[in-house]
């Protein structure tokens, strides 16, 4: 059966306190036995996810996490652990029972507010304990929704399917455009991918063949080439296209074979308005320019494959970089949904499209690099910022390209010796 990609899914995560019947509500909801259930408290030890259909929101991914009030030894590395599913969280719910409310429930709130990320507050256990009025007036003065659940009778399930479709995100349902906008029915589009050692074996990779399938939603047509051939195809069309886009690793050659009147750019540049924020990507590559030797730099791929020979994340990226700097550069990996803690370390992070996460997990890691102030960054920009075609390959997006230009102008204003007007 056709599985919708993780990436794509609506991201429901379900916290609380030990035993409240987080993982009761998830088997509940899905209509099958996904965690186990027990009344011994920390029962859920790592995250157990379960991608269904949930209409009319359609595929989403419920997350079940450990209980998060344990502070033995293990219960701090499970706490880390389920922090971490608040970066790729797009909705909470936050479980609790009748009495059980208090500064471990406020602390959840606290945190999702500060993400603004949406939640549910479900009263579970409701057959047992009735919630506390000063609690729940106290919630719903906050316009929080809340829901009463008894997740071993199915009660209350009902209003939290209509909770959780009232609360999804606006951003899932209508998510920002691959190419779409950059296209007008009929035109076509040429894409570059080349097979090399790191293509995977008989099919495309995800980030190509869901910009194909955005053409053909918007009814133009694309063709697809390696970089070798381009040069053929393009002189064997009778229309000019409306773009090109490629695979970052081959920028250079297809920069150089494509017109200069043919607006270019990559995949990953192309994902990064959709997984992340364009803008401040294409701001963090200018901190390219400031790097000096000794500078840490983290690389980050949001899979977890083992490097091949010539990978671009290990190899490619950091000789590159190191080549453009001109000194050595100290360069830390990260993998998966690993991402470092001390951020504050690195003098910049340059990031893959990260097609493999939800819009969620990438923002809240550029949330996460601006707040220990360091500038981040993606492949694509990187590598078309050290070969000297970082414009050609925004002029797709000619407001993007105008905010670089004004930052690079006010950059060599600052850098400008001061004149004496004494
Ligand atoms: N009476 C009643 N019991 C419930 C309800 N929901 C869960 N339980 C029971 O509460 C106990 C704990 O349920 P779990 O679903 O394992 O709780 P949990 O929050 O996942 O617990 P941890 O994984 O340990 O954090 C089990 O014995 C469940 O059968 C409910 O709505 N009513
Ligand atoms: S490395 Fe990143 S961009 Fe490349 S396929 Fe994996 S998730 Fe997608
Ligand atoms: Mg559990």
């Amino acid at each position: 059966m056709f599985k919708t990609p993780r990436g794509l899914r609506l991201h429901i995560g379900i916290f609380g306190r030990r035993n409240v019947g987080k993982s009761s509500l998830i088997n509940a909801l899905t209509r099958q036995k996904v965690s186990i259930v027990s009344d011994v408290a920390g029962t859920t030890t790592d995250p157990v996810e379960k991608p269904m259909e949930l209409l009319p929101i359609g595929p989403v991914v419920f997350i079940d996490t450990a209980g998060v009030d344990d502070d033995s030894f293990l219960g701090a590395m499970r706490t880390a652990r389920t922090r971490k599913i608040f970066d790729r969280t797009d909705l909470a719910i936050i479980v609790t029972t009748g009495e059980g409310w208090g500064t471990f429930e406020e602390e959840l709130l606290k945190e999702f507010d500060n993400r603004a990320i949406p939640f549910i507050v479900v009263f579970n256990k409701s057959d047992q304990e009735t919630p506390d009025s000063n609690v729940i007036k106290k919630i719903k003065g906050k316009n929080i929704l809340t829901v009463c659940t008894d997740a071993t009778d199915s009660m209350g399930l009902f209003d939290l399917r209509e909770a959780i479709i009232q609360k999804t995100p606006p951003d899932i349902i209508n998510a920002p455009k691959i190419i779409s906008d950059l296209i007008k029915p009929g035109e076509l589009v040429v894409l570059v991918v080349p097979i090399d050692k790191e293509a995977p074996k008989g099919r495309l990779i995800l980030p190509q063949v869901q910009t194909i399938r955005e053409i053909l939603d918007s009814n133009a047509y694309c063709i697809v080439v390696k970089e070798n051939e381009l040069p053929t195809a393009l002189q064997g069309l009778k229309t000019k296209p409306a773009i090109v886009v490629t695979d970052s690793q081959a920028f250079l050659k297809v920069a150089a074979d494509t017109p200069k009147d043919v607006p270019m750019t990559s995949f990953s540049i192309l994902f990064a308005r959709v997984k992340g924020n364009l803008n401040e990507l294409v701001l963090g590559a200018m901190t390219i320019d400031k790097l000096k030797s000794g500078d840490r730099v983290l690389i980050a791929e949001a899979c977890t494959h083992h490097p091949v020979t010539d990978d671009i994340g290990t190899v490619k990226i950091p000789r590159w970089l190191t080549q453009y700097v001109g000194g050595e550069l100290q360069f830390g990996h990260a993998q998966g949904h690993d991402y470092p803690d001390d951020l504050e370390r690195y003098r910049l992070i340059i990031h893959c499209g990260s097609c493999m996460f939800n819009r969620r997990e990438m923002l809240s890691r550029m949330m996460h690099a601006k707040r220990a102030g360091v500038p981040i960054t993606n492949y694509g920009l990187t590598i078309a910022y050290t070969l000297g075609i970082f414009e050609r390959a925004l002029e797709p997006f000619p407001l993007i390209l105008e905010m670089y230009r004004r930052a690079k102008k006010r950059d060599s204003l600052a850098k400008a010796p001061q004149m004496n007007l004494d």
